[in-house]
C-alpha cells in the first residue's frame, strides 16, 4: 500500500527532528581552547563517549603520555576508559607522523560522531593533542560528548616557562605536582625551580648537611608587606626542603607531562641561607642569619674564596644527576657589590685576574661556573645581571627588569627568554580594588599579561631568532599557601599560555576572555583556588575637551550594565546608568558597580576625587620622571586623584636620585591660600623623602617668593604635605622637592640612589 502524504505527521516529524538536534546542540555546550589552537574547524557531528569507548595506541607511543588524560577522564566519568582494540566503533585513535604534523609539538585533532584521532608530530604532540581533547569534553545529564571538528595546532614559541620561588614560601610535593598538571594542560613545557634564595634553601644536598639543618628553616617570617616600618614578625620559626628522592620523583612526573624542568642555584647574591650553613663562603666570614624578610641582602658569595666555587661545584655535583635539563640556571640577579669592594680576597682576585671592576668579578665568577657546567654538558641560564661586565660565552639571558637584557643578548646572538616583570609578573597585583589580598606590588591585570607581545620591534628578523620564548615568574614572598599562590597564578598563567604559544595572528583579547568563562567548571573541577576579578570594572582619568575630570568606566563582563553613585551611597539598579565618561563636578566618592540579568556582579569599585585650584591646569616638570613611576602623562600631577599606598595606580611619579620641580600654571591670578602635595616616603623600597620641599608663588612667571618650607617627613607611607599660607594672589606656583640623593649607610640598599615619589599638587 503506497502510504499517503501525510502534512500533519510531515510537520510533527519535522517538529520533532528539529526537538532532538536542538537538545543534542544544547548539551554541546559552546567551547574553547587555551592556548587558542592554530586552526579550529568546527562541524556539527557530535562524539559520545559509550561504554565501549576505548584509546587506540599507534605503537611507539609512550603510555605515559595517557596517564593526565585518563586521571582527567576517570575524575569526569568515574570509570576509566580501555587500552587497546576492543569494538570496532567508538575508538580514539592516537598515532605519531611527523610528516603529516610538521611542527615540533604539534598535534591534528579530528572528532567525528565514530571516533577521535589525534595525530601527533611527536610524543608531545599527541599529548598536547589529549589536553586539548581535555577542554573539549563536555558532560551533561551523565553523558560525555565532544563537538566534533578538526583542530590543527601547533606552538609558537618553543620556550613556554612558568616559574615558581619556593625558597620565601615553600610548598610541598603534592601541590607542586597539581601545579605541573596545569602547566601541562596549558602546554607550558618549561617549569623553573627557584630553589635557593636568602630566606631559605629547598633542595637536598648530602655533602652539605648543614643546607638541611640550618639553611632551610628561618627564625620566623616578616608580617605584612616588606615596605612597613618598623618590621613586624611571626616568631615561628619556617621551612623545610624537597628530598633528593621527592626532587627524582617531580622530575619524572614532570617528564611524563613533557616538562622539562630548568632548577635554579641563585649565586652570586641572594646566598644569605647558604651563607648562614657555612659562613667561610662570605666575605666577612659572618655569622649570618638565614633572612626573616624579603628584599636584597649584601652579603653574598665571596668571589675571592676557592672554598666558594668548590661548594657550588660540589652542589651542582648533586643537582645535575637530578635533573636531565640542558639548562641550569645559576640567577645572577640583585648581587650587590658593597662586600666585594672592601674584601681583600675579591680585591685580590680581581688583582689576579686583571679585572676591573666589580661588576668584572660578577662576570668572572658566572663565567667561571659557565665553564664547569659546560664541562659537564650543561648550559647556563642566568637574569639579566649576568650581561654585567660581559656575557659567558654560551650563556642565554632571562630578561626581567625589562626587555633590554634580552634585546642586548639577542643583538650579540646568545638566546633570550622574555619575562619582564612589568608584564608577567604574577607577584604583582591583578587589581587595584583595595580589598585585593596582600601582593608583592606592582599592577599585571589579565588583559596586561595577555597583550605582552614577546618579539620587540628594536630586533631584525634574524636577531628576533634568539628569543626563544616567554615566562612568568611566581615570586612567593606574598604567596604563604598554596590557596593564596593559586589566586596569583590563576587565571594569569592561562594568558602567559596563550601568548606562549598561540600564533600571533590568532590572539584576541575577548576571545580569551570568552574561553576563560567556559575554562571555569574546569579550573573548578581541579580544585584551583583560582582569582575571578578580571571582569571587575577597570577606570580610566582624562582631561574632557573642556578641561574638566572625567572617569571612564568599563567592564568585560558580557551583558553587564554599570550602575553608580557620587553621594557616597551604594550603587544599585536604580543609580544612575554608566553610559559615558563621568564628568567629576564635585569633590567626593563615586561608587560604581557591575550588575548582570539584575544582579551585583564582583566587588563595588570607589574612586575619591579632590577638585582642587590646580586640577586640569597646564604643569612643566624640569626634570622627566622615570621607571615605573612614569606612567606618561604629566597632567596626573594635577588630576584629583590621590595616588595609593601601594604606588601601583600609575599616579606616582618618581626621580631616581634627582630633583622634583615643577611649575602650575594657573591661567589666571587667583586668590591662594593654601597648598599641598603628597610625598611617599618607605625606606624598605628605597623611596625616601626630599630634604627640603618649598612652595613658591609668582604673578609673572619669572619671580616666585617662597611661601613655605618644609624638611621633615615623619609618616611612613603617604606625607600630606598640607600648607596653609598667607593669602596671596598668583598665577604660577612652583614646587621643589630635594631629592634625598645617595641612600645612606646603615639603611636598606645604602650607596644607591633614591627615589623620590611625588603626586598630586593641590592649590586651594
Ligand atoms: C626581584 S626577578 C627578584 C626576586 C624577587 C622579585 C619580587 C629577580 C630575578 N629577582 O628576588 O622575589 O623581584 O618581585
Amino acid at each position: 500500500m503506497i502510504s499517503q502524504f501525510n502534512p500533519r505527521k510531515f510537520l510533527l516529524t519535522i517538529l520533532c527532528l528539529i526537538f532532538i538536534i536542538g537538545h543534542i546542540s544544547a548539551q554541546i555546550k559552546e567551547q574553547g581552547i587555551i592556548p587558542q589552537p592554530f586552526k579550529v574547524q568546527k562541524n556539527n557531528t557530535v562524539f559520545s563517549f559509550v561504554a565501549t569507548t576505548y584509546i587506540s595506541v599507534d605503537k611507539g607511543i609512550n603510555p605515559s603520555n595517557l596517564i593526565f588524560f585518563n586521571g582527567y577522564f576517570k575524575s569526569l566519568s568515574g570509570r576509566n576508559l580501555p587500552v587497546g582494540k576492543y569494538a570496532k566503533s567508538s575508538i580514539i585513535q592516537l598515532s605519531i607522523d611527523s610528516v603529516g604534523v610538521p611542527q615540533p609539538e604539534g598535534y591534528i585533532l579530528s572528532v567525528t560522531s565514530k571516533q577521535i584521532s589525534i595525530v601527533g608530530h611527536d610524543q608531545a604532540g599527541v599529548f598536547y593533542g589529549l589536553q586539548s581533547l581535555i577542554q573539549l569534553l563536555h558532560k551533561a545529564n551523565g553523558k560525555i560528548t565532544v563537538q566534533g571538528g578538526v583542530i590543527e595546532d601547533h606552538p609558537r614559541f618553543a620556550y613556554r616557562g612558568m616559574h615558581l620561588d619556593v625558597s620565601r614560601h615553600f610548598f610541598k610535593v603534592d601541590a607542586i605536582e597539581k601545579w605541573i598538571d596545569l602547566l601541562a594542560l596549558y602546554k607550558i613545557n618549561t617549569f623553573h625551580w627557584h630553589l635557593t634564595d636568602d630566606q631559605g634553601w629547598r633542595i637536598e644536598i648530602k655533602k652539605y648537611p648543614l643546607l638541611q639543618s640550618i639553611s632551610a628553616w628561618r627564625d620566623e617570617t616578616i608580617i605584612g608587606h616588606k615596605k612597613d616600618s618598623p618590621h613586624r614578625f611571626d616568631g615561628k620559626r619556617y621551612g623545610g626542603y624537597y628530598t633528593q628522592a621527592e626532587v627524582k620523583a617531580i622530575v619524572k612526573y614532570a617528564t611524563e607531562r613533557h616538562i622539562n624542568i630548568i632548577p635554579e642555584i641563585e649565586m652570586p647574591g641572594h646566598a644569605l641561607a647558604a651563607l648562614a650553613a657555612y659562613p667561610q663562603l662570605g666575605c666577612t666570614g659572618g655569622p649570618y642569619k638565614t633572612a626573616t624578610f624579603w628584599g636584597i641582602f649584601d652579603d653574598v658569595y665571596c668571589a675571592g674564596n676557592e672554598e666558594t666555587f668548590t661548594f657550588l661545584q660540589n652542589v651542582l655535583d648533586e643537582v645535575l644527576p637530578l635533573f636531565p635539563s640542558k639548562y641550569i640556571h645559576i640567577g645572577g640577579d640583585e648581587c650587590p657589590k658593597t662586600k666585594w669592594k672592601t674584601c681583600p680576597k675579591c680585591q685580590q682576585r680581581m688583582r689576579d685576574e686583571h679585572l676591573k671592576d666589580e661588576h668584572e668579578l660578577q662576570s668572572y665568577f658566572i663565567g667561571r661556573m659557565e665553564k664547569y657546567l659546560n664541562s659537564k654538558g650543561r648550559q647556563i641560564i642566568g637574569w639579566d645581571e649576568i650581561l654585567e661586565g660581559g656575557l659567558a660565552p654560551g650563556a642565554t639571558v632571562m630578561s626581567w627588569t625589562g626587555e633590554e637584557g634580552g634585546i642586548v643578548a639577542a643583538k650579540q646572538h646568545h638566546d633570550a627568554i622574555m619575562t619582564p616583570e612589568k608584564y608577567v609578573y604574577l607577584d604583582y597585583y591583578q587589581s587595584l580594588y583595595p580589598s585585593e589580598p596582600l601582593a608583592g606590588g606592582g599592577y599585571t591585570p589579565l588583559s596586561k599579561i595577555y597583550n605582552y607581545e614577546p618579539t620587540t620591534t628594536a630586533l631584525n628578523a634574524d636577531e628576533a631568532k634568539y628569543i626563544k620564548g616567554v615566562q612568568a615568574n611566581a615570586w612567593s614572598e606574598y604567596m604563604a599557601s598554596p590557596a593564596q599562590a593559586e589566586h596569583q597564578l590563576f587565571p594569569r598563567m592561562l594568558a602567559l599560555a596563550e601568548i606562549a604559544w598561540t600564533d600571533k595572528g590568532n590572539k584576541d583579547y575577548a576571545g580569551f576572555l570568552k574561553r576563560l568563562r567556559y575554562e571555569q567548571p574546569l579550573l573548578k573541577q581541579l580544585n584551583i583556588n583560582a582569582a575571578n576579578t578580571f571582569d571587575e570594572i577597570t577606570d580610566g582619568v582624562s582631561q574632557s575637551p573642556d578641561h574638566r575630570e572625567q572617569l571612564a568606566l568599563s567592564s568585560t563582563l558580557p551583558g553587564a550594565h554599570i550602575y553608580y553613585t557620587t553621594d557616597g551611597t551604594a550603587p544599585t539598579l536604580k543609580s544612575k546608568k554608566y553610559n559615558q565618561p563621568i564628568i567629576i563636578t564635585q569633590s567626593g566618592l563615586v561608587k560604581a558597580a557591575v550588575f548582570s540579568e539584575a544582579k551585583l556582579y564582583g566587588r563595588v569599585y570607589e574612586k575619591d576625587f579632590h577638585l582642587h585650584k590646580a586640577v586640569g591646569k597646564t604643569i612643566i616638570l624640569t626634570n622627566p620622571p622615570q621607571g615605573a613611576y612614569n606612567s606618561g602623562d604629566v597632567s596626573e600631577l594635577v588630576n584629583g586623584v590621590f595616588g595609593n599606598k601601594l604606588y601601583n595606580d600609575g599616579q606616582w611619579y618618581g626621580f631616581n636620585g634627582i630633583d622634583f620641580e615643577a611649575v602650575v600654571d594657573l591661567g589666571s591670578a587667583q586668590q591662594v591660600s593654601q597648598l599641598g602635595v603628597n610625598i611617599l616616603k618607605y625606606h624598605w623600597q628605597k623611596m625616601w623623602e626630599p630634604q627640603v620641599l618649598t612652595f613658591e608663588t609668582s604673578a609673572d612667571g619669572k619671580t616666585y617668593t617662597e611661601v613655605y618650607r618644609q624638611t621633615s617627613f615623619p609618616a611612613n607611607g603617604i606625607n600630606q604635605v598640607r600648607a596653609t599660607v598667607k593669602p596671596v594672589r598668583a598665577r604660577y606656583i612652583r614646587v621643589k622637592a630635594t631629592n634625598k640623593g645617595i641612600i645612606p649607610p646603615g639603611e636598606y640598599i645604602a650607596g644607591a640612589k633614591a627615589w623620590l615619589l611625588v603626586d598630586e599638587i593641590i592649590v586651594e
